[in-house]
């Protein structure tokens, strides 16, 4: 095994919440052990805020809301960007930290990861100044036009599974458009965000980003509840959305949703001629997020593939998975490494040995161990199942992809749909007919035709059903979401 990276902690991993543009410790002490899922050891302390601490960020914020929406939208544009540039230059720093925290391997996710953050951050830097408006005809005597406003205060809550990413897409988003932002990392995986908070001190008018670390049902709940903010933007499980969606209802404050899907891949026979099949099944491998335990959203989890070509294929997309070296995330050599936490992975051990004990069978991989070294669940695919089973209609959040045949267009289509879910989709084959079809006939915000690729900065990126509301990564999303329009009308004649 390669010598293991080793992560230079954030200074502020003895403090946790950055507010006011100052380090902050919950008055009353209270800590939060952050774990290392590839080894199962502690990496550090932070601070476990809760309602107090919210209390204080919510009012930091409502207090530099009017300076900062006030700035020019190309002067908030440039700390944005200027954010990006210091995250790229320490992206070594903060890969390692994210790797430490997040179970994600340095090599194949976590440095990507860290780039791709930085690449949102100067993407939306550059677009703020694209916060324009729009004016109406109204005749001589009338001028009409509309302005894009900000929320306000909007309050932040991500998951674990890609924190620096979200947290760059969240921060961009609120503060291009003129909010202030109070985010909430999740428990898991709070310090690459305590790494980008550092980035930024100094950069923000104080008050203007605020970090609360803390759980879910405290700092969380607390946030989603509280009276001064004015939107909130969640990305995590649908149980949760539910939640925040009742707790924002009461008191109608904007809201966005990102929540996860069960996301198909279809493959068509000429998918593999030419040449192709290689290229194919790598990129089947890539959709199905095997890299990164399959803890993405847009995991293509469900593959269906054509009968005429599942002999051949399958074996083929298996060797591609079974190639990733998995292990410690650390390990610079190592391409796949550990999921969260012991909760989900007793979770994905559930989901896999139901499965077997009801008669599935495994292409590659096995029901995890019961209490390993590293929560380290390796790729899994399994066939002999169809569209009844829980393994195929709910969200494993883990390296497992099910498989099943289909004959026609048409069945692939009904399969792909038959799901309450409706965030991506990834299609593989060349006529031009078939694609246009599919394109069209398929319930998902985001589809990929012959390829399994990450989210682009520019592309809005959200999902349909119960995947959530809202879209990011663009700015029209931001405008969408994370502004309202203010419309004046000026009677010309009676005005002077
Ligand atoms: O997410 P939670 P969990 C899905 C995926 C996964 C499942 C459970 O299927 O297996 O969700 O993951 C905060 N009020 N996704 O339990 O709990 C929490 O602190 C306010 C898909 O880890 O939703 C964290 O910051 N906030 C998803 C964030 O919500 C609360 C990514 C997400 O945690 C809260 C993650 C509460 N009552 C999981 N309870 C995706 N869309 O990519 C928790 N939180």
């Amino acid at each position: 095994m390669a010598e293991l990276l080793e992560p230079k902690l954030p200074q502020a991993g003895l403090a946790g919440c950055y507010i006011d543009g100052k380090w902050h410790w919950p008055a009353d002490g209270r800590k939060l052990t952050v774990e290392n899922p590839s080894r199962r050891t502690p990496i550090c302390e932070v601070g476990r805020g809760a309602k107090a601490e919210i209390d204080l960020a919510v009012a930091a914020a409502r207090a530099a809301l009017p300076a900062w929406r006030a700035l020019a939208a190309s002067e908030r544009g440039k700390r944005l960007a200027e954010l990006g540039r210091r995250l790229e230059e320490s992206a070594e720093e903060v890969a390692r930290v994210l790797a430490a925290e997040s179970g994600n391997a340095i090599k194949t996710q976590s440095r990507g990861e860290a780039m791709g953050a930085a690449g949102v951050l100067k993407y939306y830097g550059g677009v703020a100044v694209e916060q324009k408006g729009e004016t109406l005809p109204l005749g001589p005597g009338l001028f009409s036009y509309s302005t894009r406003e900000p929320h306000g205060v909007v309050g932040s809550i991500i998951p674990w599974n890609s924190p620096l990413q979200l947290g760059a897409v969240k921060i961009s988003m609120a503060l291009a458009t003129g909010n202030c932002l109070v985010l909430k990392p999740a428990e898991d995986a709070p310090l690459a965000i305590l790494k980008l908070a550092e980035l930024a001190d100094g950069l923000f008018p104080p008050g203007v980003f605020n970090v609360v670390t803390g759980l879910g049902e405290e700092a969380g709940a607390a946030l989603a509840a509280h009276p001064g903010v004015d939107k909130i933007s969640f990305t995590g499980s649908s149980e949760v959305g539910r939640l925040i969606g009742r707790a924002t209802a009461e008191r109608i404050a904007k809201l966005t949703l990102e929540l996860g899907g069960k996301s198909p891949t279809i493959v068509f026979p000429d998918a593999i001629e030419n040449g192709r099949l290689d290229t194919t099944a790598q990129q089947v491998a890539n959709a199905m997020r095997f890299a990164r335990q399959g803890q993405s959203c847009t995991a293509g989890s469900r593959l269906f593939v054509h009968k005429d070509i599942w002999d051949v294929l399958m074996p083929r997309v298996a060797e591609k998975a079974a190639a990733l070296k998995v292990g410690d995330a650390l390990d610079p050599d190592v391409d796949m490494g550990a999921v969260i936490n012991a909760e989900r992975y007793g979770e994905i051990r559930n989901f896999v040995a139901e499965a077997e004990a009801e008669g599935a069978d495994f292409l590659i991989g096995e029901t995890p161990a019961e209490n390993p070294a590293g929560f380290l669940p390796g790729p899994t695919i399994i066939t002999g199942v169809d569209n009844s089973w829980r393994i195929v209609r709910e969200e494993v959040f883990g390296p497992v992809m099910v498989a099943i045949p289909f004959e026609t267009e048409a069945e692939a289509i009904a399969m792909a749909n038959d799901t309450h879910y409706g965030l991506a989709a990834f299609i593989f084959t060349h006529d031009i007919s078939r694609i246009t079809r599919l394109t069209r006939a398929i319930d998902a915000g985001w589809i990929q035709v012959n390829q399994g690729g990450g989210q682009i900065p520019g592309m809005s990126y959200g999902g349909t059903k119960q995947s959530g509301t809202g879209s990011e990564y663009s700015i029209e999303g931001a405008l969408e979401a994370y502004t309202y329009r203010k419309c004046v009308t000026i009677n010309v004649e009676q005005a002077g």
